[in-house]
């Protein structure tokens, strides 16, 4: 009984533990300032966009792929910070089909301290559904580059164009008091994206024929602006 009841006891204390560090971690892509590469291939879909916080239709970021000049988005943080870890999920758009644009395959995060850089590489999932998760020894850095090296092109519908939805970066923390921004929780799992229900974050649900219609309406209008933006 002693036994199960300290059992139990170190399960809740690991659990606390772990929920406390979950809460430490800040994600400081939001207080970034963001630039990319230009030109933009559809200026409804901005690099700032990358870090708002938003998963939903044209939330996000594209460039062009398959120029000379591969993709990139740098971040200047707020001030040096030690980083933890990050999550990115691919640009996407769901409501007019998947895989419309090319994935992001393999990676390189290049972190700036100073004069000094250092670069990482990492292999991204063909998944635009959710956020992966990129992991490395914690590191300090003032800026941070991320260059899309190589894309997943199967199946989309217009390959020449890859990006992010939304780049998370990870400081220990704690969330500066007042910024009304409280940290994201680090499982993948727990922000994947469901365009069944009527909204982000939306577990399950069905649409109801006017809804239908209204994300058809907006799928149209979308369509005729980008080729219009393609074509500009
Ligand atoms: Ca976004």
């Amino acid at each position: 009984m002693k036994r199960a009841f300290t059992a139990i006891a170190v399960i809740l204390l690991a659990a606390a533990l772990q929920a406390c560090a979950a809460r430490a971690d800040e994600n400081i892509a939001p207080r970034c300032e963001i630039t990319a590469q230009h030109p933009l291939p559809n200026a409804l879909w901005t690099p700032v966009q990358v870090a708002d916080g938003e998963t939903g239709p044209i939330k996000g970021w594209l460039a062009y792929w398959g120029s000379s000049a591969k993709p990139w988005i740098r971040f200047k943080l707020p001030a040096r910070a030690t980083i933890t870890g990050m999550e990115v999920m691919p640009a996407t758009f769901p409501e007019t089909g998947a895989s419309r644009f090319s994935r992001p395959h393999l990676v390189t995060l290049e972190f700036f301290t100073g004069k000094n850089s250092e670069k990482l590489a990492f292999e991204l999932s063909d998944d635009e559904q959710r956020f992966q998760t990129i992991e490395f020894e914690p590191r300090e850095a003032d800026e941070i580059m991320i260059t899309i090296e190589s894309v997943y092109a199967g199946g989309a519908r217009i390959s020449d164009v890859t990006g992010f939805q939304e780049v998370r970066i990870f400081t220990p923390g704690p969330a500066a008091p007042g910024d009304g921004k409280s940290a994201p929780p680090r499982n993948p799992d727990a922000d994947s994206l469901n365009y069944d229900g009527a909204g982000q974050g939306a577990a399950t649900g069905t649409l109801s024929s006017e809804e239908k219609e209204i994300l058809d309406l907006l799928r149209a209008l979308i369509e005729k602006l980008e080729r219009r933006f393609l074509q500009d």
